[in-house]
């Protein structure tokens, strides 16, 4: 059977084409880039046109810092950690505001902060699920060092106005910080758009490979580093980079640019197609405008069928979606999302995600709709609450 992987924003197939650029950096080019021999020597063109296309990628001017790393839970942790060293731990500067959105790299991090005596301030998301500049601005005080909030979120892919909530970090003169590992290759990045100061990314987000990400720091501004040691990326965070992963990063940042069209058009028509069959079925709630969300990603509640029934159906069938986050795949809980934005328990519990990707293809869209209609069926007949 073929299978069909419906869970992109959990991972993506890595590109032939960036494997193929990868390849090399194995048994041939195997160098370290700091030694000085020739072995080292020749890697180094190579790591300097890989950056180069990880600054055009973002829109990222020479004189800014993009560090790369080991994943976007890495590169979080940089931020949050990195500012109380800096700030939050020595000087008046004793607050950080999120979101209840957040991935658990940054929610976690700063609960830990917490029990360190930093206020963290918790923006709930409206009834739409967004967080607004407004609420940004109504919570920064003389006290605020960092705002951290998520461009898109990975469960609904709702798609916050980063923009606006940059100005307002500005104007206070706050730092702000921006989990972009949703939107690359779904949405255009240009951070010379927009004041921001960090953003992260990973790499296998966007058909990379996993175990690689980066961090953009925006001239002027500096953390200092999670990891201690050498004086690899320029002393921002030590440890011999891993040659591969940064090369097949860039190659998929290239093509995450070349393929934004086709994102937007061709994914965006066969989601609003898996979407619009989907509104089909009685008691179903997607959640977020489908105008607002990143154009892969539907998350969806049926009511009277369990996420984890109805992904295990579909696994059954070759098709992989999940009920949320992969990291929290094997919790039980009510999706923090699905209540946060105020979905009653039973709804909470029904939240199913599904994200396409560049290589999904209609007719995997065709048979997708069939199963799920099926077994939303099989799974009502079966329960007693519906
Ligand atoms: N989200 C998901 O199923 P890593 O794996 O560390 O590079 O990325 C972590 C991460 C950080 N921020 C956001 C917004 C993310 O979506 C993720 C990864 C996956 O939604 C796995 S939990």
């Amino acid at each position: 059977m073929e299978r069909i992987f419906l869970d992109n924003n959990a991972t993506t197939l890595v590109d032939p084409s960036v494997r193929d650029a990868m390849e090399p950096f194995y048994c041939q080019m195997y160098g370290n880039p700091n030694s000085l021999h020739s072995f080292g020597i020749e890697v180094r063109p190579y790591l300097h046109r890989a950056m180069e296309l990880l600054y055009a990628g973002i829109g990222a001017d020479d004189e800014d810092d993009i560090i790369i790393n080991s994943c976007a839970t890495e590169g979080n942790n940089t931020v949050i950690m990195g500012m109380y060293f800096s700030l939050l731990k020595e000087t008046r500067k004793k607050s950080i505001v999120t979101t209840k959105l957040e991935h658990p790299s940054i929610r976690e991090a700063c609960r830990f902060l917490e029990k360190q005596g930093v206020k963290v301030t918790w923006l709930s998301p409206n009834a739409d699920g967004l967080i607004t500049a407004q609420m940004v601005r109504e919570v920064i005080s003389d006290t605020t060092a960092l705002v951290s909030v998520m461009w898109a979120n990975n469960e609904t892919g709702q798609i916050l106005p980063i923009e606006e909530i940059g100005h307002v970090c500005r104007e206070r003169g706050v730092y702000f910080h921006t989990d972009a590992v949703q939107v690359i290759g779904k949405i255009p990045v240009d951070v010379s758009a927009f004041p921001v100061d960090f953003l992260t990314f990973s790499a296998h987000k966007f058909h990379g490979p996993k175990g690689v990400g980066g961090l953009y720091m925006r001239k002027g501004v500096s953390l200092p580093p999670l990891l201690h040691g050498g004086e690899q990326m320029g002393g921002h965070r030590a440890g011999t980079v891993d040659v591969p992963g940064f090369i097949g990063m860039a190659r998929a940042m290239e093509l995450a640019v070349e393929n934004l069209d086709h994102e937007q058009n061709h994914v965006r028509k066969l989601r609003d197609k898996l979407e619009d069959a989907l509104l089909e079925i009685k008691d179903v709630l997607v959640v977020g405008d489908r105008a607002m969300r990143t154009p892969n990603t539907v998350y969806v509640s049926i009511r009277g069928v369990e996420g984890e029934a109805l992904i295990w159906d579909l696994n059954q069938a070759g098709i992989a979606a999940s009920t949320g986050s992969a990291c929290a795949s094997e919790s039980l809980e009510a999706s923090p999302i699905l209540t946060a934005i105020g979905a009653d328990k039973d709804l909470a519990h029904t939240g199913v995600r599904f994200s396409l990707s560049r290589f999904t293809t209609a007719e995997e869209i065709n048979y997708t709709i069939d199963v799920v209609k099926k077994a939303v069926i099989r799974l009502r007949s079966m329960s007693t609450s519906y």
